[in-house]
């Protein structure tokens, strides 16, 4: 038998965002998000109709949460703060009940020996700044880098690792081009726009931070999904390629490399969807180069080359240069209808190794959402060895790729506990800790226990089960 061994200050963790997890949603001084406005104007768009108001009581229960981290042998975690919570009128005056919370939160974690790895926006626009047109608006680019300093300022002595976003792709496509989030806009060149903001705000934090705490590091965390063709045929591997050049390389080049590809840039010219750039946007992005890199890795991406002619009169979008294709006999996680394909891992990690200088990373979020977890409960525990099976399987290629020299530091499951996880509410349940929404009771499921195992002996062996 033999032991998959990490290294001793190997990162244990897992991940959550203030939206999905803190409650208290209008309360304490908090404003409200595009996720509350959305959810007030259409309910019907979030499973079970629960909104954001009703996410796991982090903000009453931290203090007994962190000490349920402990017991799955965290030591590190990562949250995110919440901007309209902190600063409720987006730009100004601090909201003092979120400083305590913050101050205290990250206290509790730091005393429990847990690492605070903390982001500074996941998905979760002020309404007041989305009402000024959110990322399509440059002033809504500084009144972040604002928001991120006062962060560093309030809470930079405590806190050694900054992420400036979660998966900034995701409000561009489910927000500007697929209709799945607020503002519910489909139109490739905001898409661009929306885009292009991000990464200046992202470089202007990174930036920001570098002049003020140079004592902690500071990184981006970006969804990777590595782009399979359906075979190696000359217009298949294109296909792969023109969609790891929009999912990936859109965020990944300017955030490792400090530029975007010039094979992209030539692209938005010639569809004449280029953003709007102001003269000095190529040295911002120069010095928002990251220290290291969050890697939330969940499904690949399978695409053939189009075999449909596409409209061209309807909208632009990316599948104009792909079509998805569905691997037969792929093994799927059929609640969240997303394939499972551990080596997809390994390849990330590669490939950051190969063509990205090898710049540290973790694994800031991998996990398995399943629907009516209560049917595996026994003696009050879900037995959810498929998540076990899941995690190992994953950590298996990670270690495969630390040995051949991939510079990993951690793993974090999504997520600690059952949370809410946007318009799917509480359908699919991620957590290691089992939430009963009616009590909000916490239990441990049996891979809370396993994972504590693990994290104690930094590893585990090949028939451990
Ligand atoms: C990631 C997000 C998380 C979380 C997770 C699970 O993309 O960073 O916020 O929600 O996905 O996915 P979902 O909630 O869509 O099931």
């Amino acid at each position: 038998m033999s032991f998959y061994k990490f290294p001793n200050d190997f990162w244990w963790g897992s991940a959550s965002s203030a939206a999905q997890s803190e409650g208290a949603s209008l309360a304490e001084g908090k404003a409200p998000t595009i996720w509350d406005h959305w959810f007030e104007q259409q309910p019907w768009r979030f499973f079970d109709g629960v909104g954001p108001a009703d996410t796991s009581t982090f903000y009453q229960n931290y203090k007994s949460d962190i000490q349920l981290m402990k017991q799955l042998g965290h030591n590190s975690f990562r949250t995110s703060i919440s901007w309209a919570r902190l600063i409720p009128d987006g730009v100004g005056a601090v909201n003092p009940k979120a400083v305590e919370f913050y101050t205290n939160m990250i206290q509790e974690l730091k005393n429990a020996g847990i690492e605070p790895f903390i982001c500074l926006f996941h998905f979760d626009m002020p309404l007041v700044m989305q009402e000024k047109g959110g990322w399509e608006n440059r002033e809504v680019v500084d009144a972040y880098v604002e928001y991120t300093k006062t962060c560093f300022d309030l809470f930079g002595k405590d806190v050694r690792y900054w992420f400036t976003f979660n998966e900034p792709i995701v409000p561009v496509e489910q927000g500007y081009l697929y209709d799945a989030h607020y503002p519910n806009v489909v139109d490739f060149k905001r898409a661009v726009q929306v885009a292009y903001h991000t990464m200046l705000a992202h470089a202007k934090a990174v930036s920001a931070y570098h002049h003020s705490h140079e004592h902690g590091q500071i990184g981006i965390v970006l969804n990777l999904t590595p782009s399979y063709p359906r075979s190696s045929h000359p217009s298949d591997e294109k296909a792969a390629r023109m969609a790891d050049l929009l999912f990936n390389r859109s965020f990944l080049d300017p955030a490792v490399l400090g530029q975007y590809p010039q094979e992209l840039v030539q692209l938005m010219a010639d569809y004449n969807v280029a953003p709007k750039t102001e003269p000095g946007d190529s040295e911002l992005l120069r010095l928002g180069k990251v220290d290291m890199l969050g890697v939330n890795y969940y499904q690949p991406r399978r695409v053939k080359a189009r075999l449909n002619a596409i409209n061209p009169d309807g909208p632009m979008l990316p599948e104009w240069f792909f079509e998805p294709y569905e691997m037969p006999v792929r093994k799927m996680n059929r609640y969240r209808g997303w394939e499972i394909y551990e080596k997809g891992v390994y390849d990330i990690l590669l490939n950051l190794k190969e063509n990205y200088g090898n710049i540290p990373c973790y694994i800031s979020e991998n996990g398995m959402g399943v629907e009516d977890e209560q049917r595996f409960i026994v003696n009050g525990q879900v037995q959810d060895d498929y998540r076990i099976e899941f995690i190992r399987n994953h950590l298996i290629w990670v270690n495969k790729a630390m040995t051949e020299g991939a510079n990993c530091r951690g793993y974090h499951l999504w997520t600690f506990i059952d949370c809410w996880s946007w318009a799917n509410a509480y359908k699919n349940r991620y957590g290691f800790v089992a939430l009963d929404l009616k009590t909000q009771q916490r239990t441990i499921k049996k891979s809370g226990n396993w994972i504590a195992q693990v994290a104690r002996d930094n590893g585990f062996d090949s028939g451990d089960n």
